[in-house]
C-alpha cells in the first residue's frame, strides 16, 4: 500500500515540477467551454474489461439525449479506476466512432 501510495505522490507531483511546459499551451481558454457540458449521473455497472460503464444519466444536452440508463464506451481505461457502481457523477461524454463515449469523468461531492 505504501508503495503505490509513493507512485501516485510522484506523479501527481511530476506535472507540477514542469510549469515552463504548461506556459507554452495556451489552451487554457479554448478548453474552457467544454466544461459548461458536464452531464451529471448515477454509476451503475463499470466493466473495466470491456472498457465500459453503464450510467444513469441525466439529460446530455451535447447528444440531444433524455434521461436514460445506458452503456457508455470510456476514452481511457484509467477513468475506470476513479468511480464505481453506485457513485454520483459528473461526466462529459461524445460520440465517437459511433460510439457513445464518455471523455471525463469525476465522482460527485
Ligand atoms: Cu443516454
Amino acid at each position: 500500500m505504501r508503495t503505490s501510495l509513493w507512485a501516485i505522490v510522484l506523479s501527481v507531483s511530476f506535472p507540477l515540477a514542469a510549469p515552463a511546459v504548461e506556459a507554452h499551451h495556451e489552451s487554457k481558454t479554448a478548453a474552457s467551454p467544454a466544461t459548461g457540458q458536464m452531464a451529471e449521473g448515477e454509476v451503475r455497472k463499470v466493466d473495466k474489461d470491456a472498457r465500459k460503464i453503464t450510467i444513469k444519466h441525466g439529460p446530455l444536452v451535447s447528444l440531444d439525449m433524455p434521461p436514460m440508463t445506458m452503456v457508455f464506451q470510456v476514452k481511457e481505461a484509467a477513468m475506470l479506476e476513479q468511480v464505481k457502481a453506485g457513485d454520483k457523477v459528473k461526466f462529459a461524454a461524445e460520440k465517437i466512432g459511433g460510439r457513445y463515449t464518455v471523455t471525463r469523468i469525476q465522482a460527485g461531492e
